[in-house]
């Protein structure tokens, strides 16, 4: 058995976060480390997916309800307009293999490359 995610951790209650959305099946966290003046991070309770990809094939409905919470916590907290980022791959900065939704918002970054 792999060791838990730094999110099943949260899930577990054992790491604290700030909660900004739960329902059975996801949670809504902010991050630690903001990017964005707005910058909330929207996952699957479960780890068993590494990317989004893996979610996206195995689970379409909940790739479905990330997306549609991500819409709802940008409604909430900056205007409905955000940036929806998952990261894939180390090389490309992924440091936590279990997909998470990046939720964006509050303005443009400094130096932004896409
Ligand atoms: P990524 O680079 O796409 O794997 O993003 C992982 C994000 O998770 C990164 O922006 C920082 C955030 N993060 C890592 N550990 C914690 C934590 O313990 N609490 C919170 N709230 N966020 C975390």
């Amino acid at each position: 058995m792999s060791e838990p995610s730094v999110f099943e951790r949260i899930v577990a209650g054992e790491i604290p976060s700030t909660k900004v959305f739960e329902n059975e099946r996801v949670l809504g966290i902010r991050d630690i480390a903001p990017q964005a003046p707005v910058h909330l991070l929207v996952f699957p309770k479960s780890g068993e997916y590494p990317n989004v990809s893996a979610l996206a094939a195995a689970d379409p409905a909940l790739l479905a309800e990330i997306v549609a919470v991500a819409q709802q916590l940008a409604d909430e907290h900056c205007g409905g307009q955000y940036r929806l980022v998952f990261n894939t791959g180390s090389d490309v900065g992924q440091t936590v293999f279990h997909v998470h939704a990046h939720v964006l918002g509050g303005g443009l970054p400094e130096g932004r490359m896409a």
